[in-house]
C-alpha cells in the first residue's frame, strides 16, 4: 500500500483519481483550495482520505502535505483557456507558481515520483495532426504557456534535483462530476447538462473544431501506470493521454441530441479568443512506455457520462 498525494483532490479529475486509488485499497492524502474543485465531488470519500484544505501556493502547507507521500498527482491548476486570457496573472499564480511549490516539497520530501497534469494546448494551432510529443510546442493562450512552463519544471527537477516526475498531456478531458455551472467550463459537461435541460448550447465558431475527447477512466489509467512504469522509460518524459481520435463539436452535438433527446439547434456565436481549432493526439509513445490503452471509446464515455448528468 503507498501513499498517494492528489492536489485539487476536489476537482472532477483529482476527485477520480482519489476512488479509483481507494478502490485499489492505497492510501490517499489530498489537498484543495476549491477555487474550481468542490465539496461534493468528496462527499462519499471524505471520510476515507486524509483531506488538508489548502493552496498550492502555500509552501508550508504543501510541506507537510508531502511528508511521508510516495506518489504526488499534482492536478491542481485553473484549467481554463477563457480565464487565462481575462487573468493571466492568476493561471500563472496557480498553474506556474503553485506547480514549483508543489515540485519543492516533493523533492524536499524524498517523494518518489511527481505525475503532472500537462496540457494538450501546449500544441497550440500547429497544423500536423496527430500531435506527438517530439514536435516543438507552440503554445497559444497564457493557461498553455503556463501548463508547458510546469512541463518544464517537472524535467528539470529531474534533471536537476533526480526527483523522477512524469508529464501526462491530457487531451480534453471529460466525464461525470466535470463542473458544467460555469461559464470556463469543459464543453461537453456544458452542452450535455444544458441539452438535458432543454436549453440551446452555444457552439463556438462554426463547430467544425475537432478535439480528442478522453474519457475520464482513461485518464485515470493514465495516472496508475505512470506511477509504476520503469524509471528508465518514464522518468523526465512527457506523454500524450488521449483517444487517438476526433471529433468536431457538429459531430458532437449530433450524437448528444440522439442521447439526450433534444430536438433544438445550436446557437453558433463568435470564434473564441485563444482557441485552437484542431486537436488529435499521437497516443503510441505512452502506449510503449507506460503500456497505456484507452480502455473506453468516445461514445461509451458520451453516454455514460449523460446517464451520470440524467442522475441515473
Ligand atoms: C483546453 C485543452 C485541454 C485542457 C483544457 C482545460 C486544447 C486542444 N485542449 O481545452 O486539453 O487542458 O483546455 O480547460 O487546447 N466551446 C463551445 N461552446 C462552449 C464551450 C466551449 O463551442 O460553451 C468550444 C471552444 O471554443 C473550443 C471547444 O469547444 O473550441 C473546446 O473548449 P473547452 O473549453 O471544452 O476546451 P479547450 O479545447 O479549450
Amino acid at each position: 500500500m503507498a501513499l498517494y498525494l492528489i492536489t485539487g483532490v476536489g476537482g472532477f479529475i483529482g476527485s477520480s483519481l482519489a476512488r479509483a486509488l481507494l478502490a485499489r485499497g492505497e492510501k490517499v492524502r489530498g489537498v484543495d483550495n476549491f477555487s474550481t474543485g468542490k465539496r461534493e465531488n468528496l462527499t462519499e470519500i471524505l471520510d476515507r482520505i486524509d483531506f488538508c484544505e489548502a493552496d498550492i501556493c502555500d509552501l508550508d502547507a504543501m510541506q507537510q502535505a508531502c511528508a511521508g507521500v510516495d506518489f504526488v498527482l499534482h492536478q491542481a491548476a485553473i484549467p481554463s483557456v477563457p480565464k487565462s486570457v481575462l487573468d493571466p496573472l492568476g493561471s500563472n499564480r496557480a498553474n506556474v507558481d503553485g506547480t514549483v511549490n508543489v515540485l519543492v516539497a516533493a523533492r524536499d520530501a524524498k517523494v518518489k515520483r511527481v505525475v503532472y497534469a500537462a496540457s494538450s494546448s501546449a500544441y497550440g494551432d500547429t497544423p500536423t495532426l496527430p500531435k506527438h510529443e517530439a514536435m516543438r510546442p507552440d503554445p497559444i493562450s497564457p493557461y498553455a504557456v503556463a501548463k508547458l512552463a510546469g512541463e518544464h519544471y517537472m524535467v528539470s527537477f529531474y534533471r536537476c534535483y533526480g526527483l523522477e516526475t512524469v508529464c501526462l498531456r491530457y487531451f480534453n478531458v471529460f466525464g461525470p462530476r466535470q463542473d458544467p455551472s460555469s461559464p470556463y467550463s469543459g464543453v461537453l459537461a456544458k452542452f450535455i447538462t444544458s441539452m438535458l435541460h432543454g436549453e440551446q448550447p452555444t457552439i463556438f465558431g462554426d463547430g467544425e473544431q475537432s478535439r480528442d475527447f478522453t474519457y475520464i477512466d482513461n485518464v485515470v489509467d493514465g495516472n496508475l501506470l505512470a506511477c509504476c512504469a520503469p524509471a528508465a522509460r518514464a522518468a523526465g518524459k512527457v506523454f500524450n493521454v488521449a483517444t487517438g481520435r476526433r471529433i468536431t463539436l457538429n459531430e458532437t452535438f449530433r450524437a448528444l441530441q440522439a442521447l439526450t433527446s433534444y430536438s433544438g439547434q445550436p446557437n453558433y456565436g463568435s470564434e473564441r479568443s485563444g482557441d485552437i481549432k484542431h486537436s488529435l493526439a499521437d497516443i503510441s509513445r505512452a502506449e510503449a512506455d507506460l503500456g497505456y490503452r484507452p480502455s473506453v471509446s468516445f461514445e461509451d464515455g458520451l453516454r455514460k457520462t449523460v446517464e451520470w448528468y440524467r442522475g441515473e
